[in-house]
C-alpha cells in the first residue's frame, strides 16, 4: 500500500474496497468512525474519499475526507435515519426501462426529488425502447423534458442513444440508478465490453421482482467516466425534507404554485390549487402528481408519528 488517499468503491458492514491510484484494497472500519454520528447510520459511503493507516490487522479508514456533495436517504421504513448513498458524484442517471420490466414514474419522481433536494443534476434514461411504441416513448420523454429534466431515450439492443449516453458519462462520476432488470449493467457493458459487469437474466428478476443482496459498486471505466452501479435500491424516501419543502423539490408543480388560491397550497384538494386545471389540460402529467401526494403523505405520516414521541427529538421543520 503506497499512496494513502482513496476513493471508496464498495461498502459493507464491516469493511470498504478503497480505490488507491489503481490499486484497490479491503480496508476496515474501526469502531471510532461510527461515533458522533448523531442521525445519520453509515459513517462512509461509494464515493468517499478517506484516508487510511495500517495497524497489525491491515489497513483502515483513518478518516473521511470532507465531501463535495453526497446523496442519502431515509434508511428504511423501521429506521428514521439519514443513510448516506453516495459522495462525491457529478450526477445522477435514473435508467428505466421502458417494457420488461414497465417504466415507474414513482420509483423515477422519488429520485429526482431527491437529486433535486441535494441538487444533484439528474438525467432520465429511457432504455428497452425497441420494446415499446414511439408514442408511448415520447409521452415519457414530454413529462420529464418539461420538469424540465434531460431525457435520453436508448437502446442497448440496437445500439440507439448509446453514443449520447457515453457523452453524458466521459469525464464525470455518475450513479447509475434504477431498478433491477432495466439494463444498467447492459448499457455499461456496450459502452465498455471488456469490463463485464454482471448482466441479469430478466425472467429472474422482473417477474418475480427478487434478487440477490448486492452491493454499489463505483467503476472507473477505459472510455474515461466513472460509474457507480447501484443494484437493490429499492424504496426512495429523500431524508430531512419537510412536507413544505417537497413542493421546491417537483420543479413543474413548484412552478404552477404561483396560482394557487393559497400561498401554502399543498396541492392536495385545497380549493383554488392550479394543479386542477393543469391535470386537465395536460400541463402536469397526473403521474407526477400522484408521486408527489403520495410523499407528501409519508412526510405527514413521519411527522405525525415524531410529535407523539416522547422524545423531543431533533427540531421540526415546518
Ligand atoms: N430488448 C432489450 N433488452 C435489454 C435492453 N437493455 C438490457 N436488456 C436486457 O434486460 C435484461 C436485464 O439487464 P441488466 O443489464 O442485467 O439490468 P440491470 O439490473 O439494470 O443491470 C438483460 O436480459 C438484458 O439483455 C434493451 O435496450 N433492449
Ligand atoms: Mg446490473
Ligand atoms: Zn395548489
Amino acid at each position: 500500500m503506497s499512496a494513502t488517499e482513496g476513493t471508496v468503491v464498495q461498502v459493507d458492514a464491516k469493511q470498504v474496497l478503497v480505490d488507491l491510484e489503481g490499486e484497490v484494497v479491503p480496508a476496515a472500519l474501526r469502531g471510532t468512525l461510527f461515533e458522533d454520528l448523531g442521525s445519520t447510520k453509515n459513517p462512509v459511503a461509494v464515493g468517499d474519499r478517506v484516508r487510511l493507516d495500517e495497524d497489525a490487522e491491515g489497513p483502515a479508514v483513518a478518516e473521511v475526507l470532507p465531501r463535495r456533495n453526497h446523496l442519502s436517504r431515509v434508511a428504511s421504513g423501521h429506521d428514521p435515519r439519514e443513510q448516506v448513498l453516495f459522495a462525491n458524484v457529478d450526477q445522477l442517471l435514473v435508467i428505466g426501462s421502458v417494457r420488461k420490466p414497465g417504466f415507474s414514474s414513482n420509483r423515477t419522481d422519488r429520485i429526482l426529488a431527491a437529486c433535486e433536494w441535494h441538487e444533484v443534476p439528474a438525467t432520465v434514461v429511457l432504455n428497452k425502447i425497441d420494446l415499446a411504441d414511439a408514442d408511448e416513448v415520447a409521452a415519457l420523454a414530454e413529462t420529464y423534458r418539461s420538469v424540465p429534466v434531460r431525457v435520453l431515450e436508448t437502446s442497448a439492443e440496437t445500439g440507439e442513444g448509446l453514443e449520447a449516453l457515453r457523452e453524458l458519462l466521459v469525464g464525470r462520476t455518475s450513479v447509475l440508478y434504477g431498478p433491477s432488470g432495466a439494463g444498467k449493467s447492459t448499457l455499461i457493458n456496450r459502452l465498455e465490453p471488456g469490463l463485464n459487469l454482471k448482466e441479469g437474466r430478466i425472467s429472474s428478476y422482473w417477474k418475480q421482482g427478487r434478487h440477490t443482496t448486492t452491493y454499489s459498486r463505483l467503476h472507473r471505466l477505459a472510455l474515461g467516466a466513472t460509474v457507480i452501479d447501484t443494484p437493490g435500491i429499492r424504496v426512495f424516501r429523500p431524508y430531512d425534507v419537510s412536507p413544505r419543502e417537497l413542493r421546491d423539490t417537483f420543479p413543474d408543480i413548484h412552478r404552477l404554485s404561483s396560482a394557487c388560491q393559497f400561498d401554502d397550497c399543498s396541492h392536495d384538494h385545497e380549493p383554488g390549487c392550479a394543479l386542477d386545471d393543469a391535470l386537465e389540460d395536460g400541463r402536469l402529467a397526473p403521474t407526477r402528481w400522484s408521486s408527489y401526494l403520495e410523499m407528501l403523505d409519508e412526510l405527514q405520516q413521519a411527522r405525525a408519528r415524531q410529535e407523539s414521541d416522547d422524545d423531543p427529538g431533533q427540531p421540526l421543520k415546518s
